[in-house]
């Protein structure tokens, strides 16, 4: 990993480090391990499995919908406070607003945890169907599946009373019975026939709310979160009377999917050996492990005190192993008689692209060891 550049320019804004990385703020917790991401716009690539990806969904908007939907791939990451979380109803207060899960520049201005903190303004410019795709930022665990910057897309379709008046239905029945036919026939125009299932959630902004899971590597992934537009949305954005459905897709989860991508990181590897298996408009692909190379784990216990949690220990371990770590997972978990609570991590360090030392991870484990002791103030058991 090289230092990171001094500045980065996405959507004609200029993003200078120094105002989104501020070591010594407290309304600040941006790592350079992050801001070093910004920008490079993976989804904007047409021989990267997620560029690919985009486009085939584009392709599937552009032949049922006769090309309405407008399409943003280029809207910059950093949003406020108000767009990433007001706008769409979140609650104040809502863990997702917590430093612990989301990545603050300043108190007011945030890395988007999702795509849908464009909707409120594209509504508000007269937009009416529309796809929003970016790069997203979100504080979390660490396994095969999660990773602090990912990609979204956003899908937005309005209807106007006219649309459902002879359906015999309801305006919000008549959205949720077409944002599920549309994003079944994307799943299918996606893998053909697949095992997927709709799941009943909640979602601040939707109602009802549903998410999508497709089965993969034997167990049920979730792909996607949808639902009916809450109408105070619309109702505050100039669509009052309107009905809307509203999607956010999750681009990596799709992808390895489609391709066989057996872990996240792999979707920010520079190695030929990944990106050479991957070409513009080939979706037939089914990606090919270069090799396995064996993992190593190294567990650690410590007496954790109320500041503690998961997402910050994630932080450290990725700030100091990069993507050579693949999973931190809690393996044991204990209160004794005096109520102190010890956890055990267990950390499964591997490299996608070669073998690693033993000299190597014992140092990375020693410099996660001593970090972890310092920076989140647990004891060392
Ligand atoms: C959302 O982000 C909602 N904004 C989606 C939405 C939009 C709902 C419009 C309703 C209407 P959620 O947090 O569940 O929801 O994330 C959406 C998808 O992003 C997930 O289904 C998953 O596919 C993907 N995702 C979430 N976290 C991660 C992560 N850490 N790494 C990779 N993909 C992730
Ligand atoms: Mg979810």
């Amino acid at each position: 990993t090289s230092a990171a550049a001094a500045a980065v320019e996405v959507g004609g804004v200029k993003i200078a480090r120094d105002d989104v990385v501020k070591e010594d703020d407290p309304t600040n917790n941006v790592p350079d391990t992050i801001f070093s991401k910004i920008g490079l716009q993976l989804h904007r690539r047409d021989n990267h499995p997620l560029g690919i990806l985009k486009n085939t969904i584009y392709d599937y908007f552009d032949k049922n919908f006769a090309g309405q939907f407008d399409k943003f791939d280029d809207l910059c990451p950093l949003v406020s406070v108000k767009q990433n979380f007001d706008d769409v109803l979140v609650p104040a207060d809502h863990v997702s607003r917590s430093y612990n899960d989301t990545y603050y520049v300043d108190s007011q201005t945030v890395l988007r945890c999702h795509t849908s903190a464009h909707q409120a303004e594209l509504l508000r410019d007269g937009h009416t169907h529309f796809l929003v795709t970016g790069d997203v930022y979100r504080r979390d665990s660490i396994d095969s599946t999660h990773y602090p910057v990912f990609h979204q897309m956003e899908g937005f379709r309005v209807f106007s009373p006219d649309d459902w008046s002879g359906s015999g239905m309801d305006g919000t029945a008549y959205a949720a019975a077409d944002l599920k036919k549309t994003l079944e026939g994307l799943a299918r125009h996606l893998f053909g026939a697949v095992e997927m299932r709709w799941v009943d959630t909640y979602f601040p902004f939707t109602n009802p709310s549903f998410e999508l899971e497709i089965y993969f590597q034997d167990d049920w992934l979730e792909v996607l979160g949808c639902g009916v537009t809450e109408q105070e949305i619309l109702k505050r954005n100039g669509r009052t009377d309107h009905v809307a459905w509203a999607f956010g897709l999750g681009l990596e989860r799709l992808a390895m999917v489609l391709f066989d991508i057996p872990d996240i990181r792999l979707f920010w590897s520079n190695d030929k050996r990944f990106t050479s298996q991957f070409s513009e408009g080939k979706l037939d692909v089914k990606f090919k492990p270069f090799s396995k190379f064996p993992p190593c784990y190294k567990d650690m216990s410590f007496w954790i005190n109320d500041a503690f949690t998961e997402n910050n220990l994630c932080e450290v371990v990725r700030g100091i192993a990069g993507d050579l770590v693949e999973e931190v997972k809690l393996i044991d978990n204990f209160t004794n008689k005096k109520g102190m609570t010890s956890h055990c991590y267990r950390i499964a360090y591997r490299s996608m692209e070669r073998s690693l030392t033993d000299e190597e991870i014992n140092s990375l484990q020693l410099n996660v060891r001593e970090t972890v002791k310092n920076k989140l103030n647990v004891e060392l058991r």
